[in-house]
């Protein structure tokens, strides 16, 4: 078939309709085409759908992209974001032209992939195939458990929905199903995905991977499923639309058999339309079959934006009708329109942190996973925008509000979640109901599986979501169930992430102070890092430094016995600590001055002046670190004056203590290497690698 007659089968829109489609579809053209990079292809397919939604369903105002009650619209397939900036700018939001032009260039509000936060009217950072979509499912999770505490009769003051745009590759990322199962599952009507159905991909058509039935598979899943064969019919999507809106009880998926690059005479249903601009010749071609004026180019006929542009009364209207619903809301139920207000504007209550508890040494031995469960409790009743649970693992991680109730189909007002064993749908699901506002979201599993949320965490660093993870059996000292679920790895790992908190407090005092840093931090995510051994409780009054310390990061837990310069720095995280204190005794027996620094969290210790540092780690002393964990992340800290006894092997079944003690995290050990860090630095000449755990500050 000549290309030409492929895309004229395809039915055209009515004149108005089709001069917006194709103004969308050519400013995409042109910002691919002037950037000479991107992905064109998809919105020159999608266009149509997206006009329709845009235009007959969704409830924006472009001049306040962030009133509480607008439906939320994700492009999880976010390659395709000129579509999302042409749309942003046509309908009015803060985003010009000249933005348009910028596309992809530096400091421009046009990225390659839409961030959150840089760019008025984007809801997600979207780009990681998948994420967009479970993003949505805790939109629409968000959407639903405010409106199940807000809402009272006659006054629906939470009444939105969520759309979401997925691609092939949306849906052939694992996450979709883990996700879908869990949206089917809570009979999330308020969630409605366009899909684009174009039967492309990178490598070419989706005939080489991805053969079963997506209808089929969502409709397992519990998704109410409809197909639109004609992408351009403007009409049939709307109406899909309406029908799916119509849906109260089932997500809606709407297939819609779009054609990647379309009006291309040579690249459209092709994946050469994908990623790559169409070239100059090429565009030349599909304006002029489309009847499209070559040039200027980013042309925006008067008409189209005229339509468009409706969107800003249209947006107004429903905006200013949402304020008068809640200040009659407000009337009737004055605390509760001050708590929602409150909630949406991510304000704590003054006394949120009033009644946290204090433990003492007679409490112990306890894990720090059940020190952090206790707070949860307290928390939860202070705080009741917190909401979260585990991927099936909460008598193990401790993440239980009791009197909370679950959230499930019927009781949205729970705030205990049950994620099932879906990690990545758990941490991308936390980001979407951080993104929507109104939650602080917290989400468990242990320590090992943090390996499988990394994308959406990476995510939650990026858009700086205050997300809270609770990551317990958190190192060898886990035992028994052996290397696969012995953490090594993991804390540099994540450490790593920009703007990532990550905490590994030493006892229940550390734990308490870990989850009032995590609390009070509104813009980033904090990875609590816990054990599942019991570990002794530090004395508050030998130890008054703890609180106040924990917020630093790294503090002086107890000095050398003599107050003046230490021989050695011992620094410890998490379990650890209490080696290093017997160390310490051990050290001063032998009339040797440690210092023993708890350091519960890197992140927050690079972050204190130098002067703060040089106090706790002056620069002359040396310095032994212990930590159950990867050496690889003390770089920052080596020099030829430390050393660490780390872990960089995969651990072994045994028990827990048994484990540790074979690993060198004995306070004999520290003893051992404290002397040779000691006797290096007087010879002041590397020494060998004694065992493979220890590690010299020589790399
Ligand atoms: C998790 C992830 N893996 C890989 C990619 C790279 N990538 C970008 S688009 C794409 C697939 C394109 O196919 P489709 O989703 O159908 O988009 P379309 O071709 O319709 O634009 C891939 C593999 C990605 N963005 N995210």
């Amino acid at each position: 078939m000549a290309p030409s007659a492929r895309f004229a089968a395809i039915a055209a829109p009515p004149a108005l309709d089709e001069l917006c489609i194709n103004t969308l579809r050519f400013l995409a053209v042109d910002m691919v085409q002037k950037a000479n990079s991107g992905h064109p292809g998809l919105p020159m397919g999608s266009a149509a759908m997206a006009y329709a939604l845009w235009d007959r369903s969704l409830r924006y105002n472009p001049r306040d992209p962030h009133w509480p009650d607008r439906d939320r619209f994700i492009l999880s397939a976010g390659h395709g974001c000129a579509l999302l900036y042409a749309l942003l700018h046509v309908t009015g939001f803060e985003l010009s032209l000249e933005e348009l032009k910028r596309f992809r260039q530096w400091g421009s509000r046009t990225p390659g992939h839409p961030e959150y936060g840089k760019t008025p009217g984007v809801e997600a950072t979207t780009g990681p195939l998948g994420q967009g979509l479970a993003n949505g499912v805790g939109m629409a999770i968000a959407e639903a458990t405010l409106a199940a505490r807000f809402n009272r009769p006659g006054h629906a003051i939470v009444d939105h929905s969520t759309y979401v745009l997925v691609s092939d590759g949306d849906l052939e990322e694992g996450i979709s199903s883990e996700s879908g199962s869990i949206a089917g599952h809570q009979h999330l009507g308020k969630l409605i995905v366009l899909y684009a159905d174009n039967h492309i991909t990178i490598e070419g058509s989706t005939e080489l991977t991805f053969t079963e039935d997506r209808m089929a598979r969502f409709a397992a899943f519990g998704w109410h499923v409809q197909r639109v064969e004609q992408s351009n019919d403007v009409e049939a999507v709307a109406l899909a639309l309406e029908n799916a809106r119509k849906e109260a009880n089932r997500p809606s998926l709407i297939a819609v058999r779009t054609h990647i690059g379309f009006g291309s005479p040579h690249k459209q249903d092709t994946a050469a339309a994908h990623g790559e601009p169409l070239g100059v010749e090429e565009v030349q071609l599909t304006k002029e079959a489309m009847e499209w004026p070559v040039s200027p180019s980013f042309h925006i006929p008067e008409e189209a934006l005229e339509h468009f542009r409706r969107a800003v009364a249209r947006g107004s209207v429903a905006q200013v009708e949402w304020e008068s619903r809640f200040q009659a809301f407000a009337r009737e139920y004055p605390d509760l329109a001050a708590e929602f207000q409150r909630v949406i504007d991510s304000q704590l209550p003054n006394d949120w942190g009033a009644g946290l508890p204090t433990f003492a040494p007679t409490d112990g031995p306890m894990a720090t996973r059940v020190a952090s469960g206790k707070v949860i409790e307290i928390l939860g009743t202070r705080l009741p925008e917190m909401m979260g649970g585990s991927a099936d693992l909460g008598p193990s991680t401790h993440t239980n509000i009791d009197g909370a109730g679950d959230f499930e189909p019927g009781d949205w007002a729970g705030r205990n979640m049950h994620f099932g064993i879906r990690e990545n749908a758990m941490g991308a699901i936390l980001n979407g109901m951080a993104l929507h506002r109104g939650l602080i979201p917290y989400g468990g599993t242990f320590f090992v599986f943090s390996d499988y949320m990394r994308p959406p965490m990476r995510l939650a660093a990026m858009n700086a979501l205050p997300v809270i993870y609770i990551f317990t059996h958190d190192s060898i000292g886990m035992g028994e169930d052996g290397p696969t679920h012995q953490p090594v790895e993991q804390l540099i790992g994540l450490r790593s992430i920009p703007g990532m908190v990550v905490l590994r407090p030493a006892d229940a005092n550390e734990t308490v102070a870990a989850w009032r840093v995590a609390i009070g931090r509104k813009q980033g995510p904090v990875a609590l890092v816990l054990t599942r051994q019991g570990l002794p409780v530090l004395d508050l009054n030998l130890y008054p430094a703890i609180p106040a310390g924990v917020q630093s990061g790294g503090y002086i837990l107890a000095d050398s016995v003599t107050s003046g310069r230490p021989d050695i720095v011992l620094i410890a995280t998490g379990s650890e600590v209490h080696l290093a204190l017997e160390g310490r005794e051990r050290l001063a027996a032998e009339g040797v001055h440690a210092r023993v620094v708890s350091m519960p969290s890197t992140n927050l210790f690079a972050a204190q002046s130098d002067d703060y540092r040089e106090k706790i780690l002056p620069a002359d002393v040396p310095i032994l670190i212990i930590e159950a964990g990867s050496p690889v992340g003390w770089r920052s800290f080596v020099g030829p004056r430390i050393a660490v006894i780390g872990i960089d092997t995969f651990g072994s079944s045994a028990p827990g203590a048994e484990v540790m003690e074979h690993y060198g995290f004995t306070a004999e050990n520290v003893c051992r290497q404290a002397h040779r860090v000691l006797d290096k630095n007087k010879e002041e000449a590397p020494c060998a690698l004694e065992s493979p755990q220890t590690m010299e500050g020589s790399f």
